[in-house]
């Protein structure tokens, strides 16, 4: 480097602190080229490429007199084709490298290509990023001084006739311009050049009282504390929601078994438990479905169930609505022998005329216990009927038909199974094992699924904490800056 460079860098670095310069511009105008000539080293690499050789934000430094010179070189952040969030990530990137802040920031642009209307557009977006006026720390660098020579043209004659958006930036820069011709090997011209330029940025810091642009680190550190803030609420939200909807979830099955499970004690001390199901006849549900709900129901009667209110021989049928027939004046038999369509006359043959009529509107306490004496007294007849013995899910349809059949085990109040009749032994412990395995597999499926949601609900916790751990990371470094 010459001495007349070195000179006028001690000039503006007489307060004795290091200076970082930012380049900014579009692919291809020759920030990375001018970087290096600032170096005076090919720090940067720079090659004519349309997609930019740099793919993230690199800072290189020198030293001038002992003074440090950092120089950060960027992609095309201008490039509006460009993700948003890749040109934020990366300014965010920039200013963690400039640790002191930005002194100056060179938008690079070459002689060589036109600026237009868009290309203004990009500039003022990239303004826009910033809170407060980055422009004022902006230096118009212009590349391809060799090409410009070549013209025999000078800078100024080249802005005399330049569009006027470029004129427009170039105002809203404070006119600060230089002229760079990175191709030169002429030491005389590379020192001038960069003196020209170190002229610039004391210029720069002069405009703003020696303060380096440390605004955006601000605005920065203003919004992660934002976002922390919001993302404590949302998570203190969602531990909330959380927790309220477990409470509901389980206050509901709490619900829903007292529902459907009710106990009664009668006068004469015998207590009737009654389960309610949802439409377990309707053909339209999942089978799957329905074998869970009987698996449910199976568990609520741990005693077993001495009566089903609808089919076959455990059966009873509970018609409703004995007000409406009592408006009409018709009694349950009127009723059945009129207008009951065949299949329910079946049915009711099945249930060996075990019917009783139900009016549950009434609040005749008579007539309430007259209606449940008269089903208490089916229940006793279904009792005597199955021997005393509930149906459970042990007792399969076969076994209760062949139980049936066999005189020896009927009459007595409990199943006596003997060796003579090993086959329905057999027969009923087979079921029984088989039942048993259906229970197992659709609690082990339960199980699972359980498990799995936990453990789902565990990885988005834990998801949301590394996401959390990052932001105060990002935070804490942000603020050590201060
Ligand atoms: N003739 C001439 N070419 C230049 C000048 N500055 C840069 N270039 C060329 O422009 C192309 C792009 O330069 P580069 O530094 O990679 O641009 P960047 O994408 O802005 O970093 C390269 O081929 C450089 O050699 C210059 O002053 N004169
Ligand atoms: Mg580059």
């Amino acid at each position: 480097m010459s001495g007349n460079a070195m000179s006028s860098y001690q000039e503006i670095t007489e307060d004795g602190g290091t200076r970082t310069l930012l380049l900014v511009g579009r692919v291809g105008d020759g920030k990375s080229a001018t970087g290096n000539s600032i170096l005076g080293t090919k720090a940067f690499k720079s090659m004519h490429c349309s997609s930019g050789v740099t793919t993230a934000c690199e800072l290189h430094s020198t030293q001038l007199d002992g003074k440090i010179l950092n120089v950060i070189d960027t992609p095309g952040l201008f490039d509006i084709s460009r993700d948003p969030g890749f040109v934020i990530k990366e300014l965010v990137r920039c200013f963690d490298l400039a640790k002191d802040g930005i002194h100056a920031v060179l938008l690079v642009l070459s002689v060589r290509t036109r600026f237009s209307r868009e290309e203004q557009a990009s500039v003022q977006c990239f303004l826009d990023l910033f809170e407060s006026n980055l422009s004022d720390y902006m230096i118009v660098v212009f590349t391809g001084g060799d090409e410009l020579e070549e013209n025999d043209e000078i800078l100024f004659q080249y802005l005399d006739c330049c569009p006027e958006p470029l004129k427009d930036v170039l105002k809203q820069c404070g006119n600060r311009q230089v002229l760079f011709d990175d191709k030169t090997l002429d030491p005389s011209k590379k020192a001038e050049q960069l003196r020209n330029l170190l002229i610039q940025v004391n210029l720069v810091m002069d405009l703003n009282g020696g303060k380096s642009y440390t605004a955006y680190l601000f605005k920065e550190l203003k919004k992660l504390r934002e976002m922390k803030h919001l993302e404590a609420e949302m998570a203190k939200e969602c531990a909330a929601r959380l927790e309220a909807e477990q409470n509901a979830e389980a206050a509901l099955m709490n619900w829903e078994n007292i529902k459907r499970l009710m106990s009664t004690r009668l006068d004469d001390g015998q207590t009737i438990d009654v389960i309610d199901t949802p439409g377990l006849v309707d053909f339209s549900g999942e089978p799957e479905d329905i074998g869970k709900e009987i698996v449910r129901c199976m568990e609520l009667a741990k005693a077993g169930i001495h009566a089903v209110l609808l089919i076959g021989d455990y059966m009873v049928i509970v018609f409703t609505g004995g007000d409406e027939l009592e408006d009409s004046d018709q009694s349950l038999d009127e009723y059945l022998g009129n207008d009951c369509p065949e299949p329910l006359k079946e049915t009711i043959k099945l249930c060996d005329n075990r019917v009783v009529l139900f009016d549950n509107k009434t609040k005749d306490k008579q007539k309430k216990l007259d209606q449940l004496n008269e089903f208490r007294s089916l229940v006793s007849l279904v009792l005597e009927k199955n021997n005393g013995i509930p149906y459970t899910n042990a007792l399969s349809k076969n076994y209760r038909y062949e139980l049936k059949a066999n005189s020896s085990l009927i009459g007595d109040s409990k199943p006596v199974v003997d060796e003579s009749n090993e086959p329905i032994r057999k027969s009923y412990e087979e079921h029984l094992v088989r039942l048993t395995e259906n229970v197992l597999e659709q609690w082990a499926i339960e199980r699972a699924e359980r498990i799995s949601a936990e453990h789902k609900a565990k990885e988005t916790r834990a998801k949301s904490e590394d996401a959390m751990r990052e932001l105060r990371d990002h935070l804490e470094r942000a603020e050590r800056k201060f």
